[in-house]
């Protein structure tokens, strides 16, 4: 009986780490007014973080179908995070420069 409830344990921690260990972080990289890339595929429950690399000019990440309000803007130097929990192309653009425009395209692990 103790053996089996080691075992489950163990089962249950490589599951544990082995999730933790996926959940990956994808950087975005904001210069000259362009995200790169500007689109992304990540898996479910990854974070994605936009860095602004500018000198000195401000940005936001604004996924307009997920939020009505505008984001506030970071500047250079800055990150802005966001963890995706649900599957599907999400759509974004800057704010002040709305030719500014990027997507993630969030997948499930079992499709790679
Ligand atoms: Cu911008």
């Amino acid at each position: 009986m103790k053996r089996v409830v080691v075992s489950c344990f163990l089962l249950g921690l490589i599951a544990f780490t082995s999730t933790a260990v996926l959940a990956k972080e994808v950087i975005v990289e904001i210069y000259k007014k362009k995200y790169t890339p500007n689109e992304v595929t990540i898996e479910l429950g990854d974070t994605v973080i936009w860095k602004n690399i500018e000198k000195r000019q401000y940005h936001n990440v604004w996924f307009k179908q997920l939020q009505k309000e505008e984001p506030d803007y970071f500047f250079p130097d800055e990150t802005y995070k966001r963890r995706f929990d649900s599957l599907g192309e999400f759509s974004y653009e800057c704010g002040p420069h709305p030719k500014m425009k990027g997507k993630v395209t969030v997948i499930s692990p079992e499709y790679l």
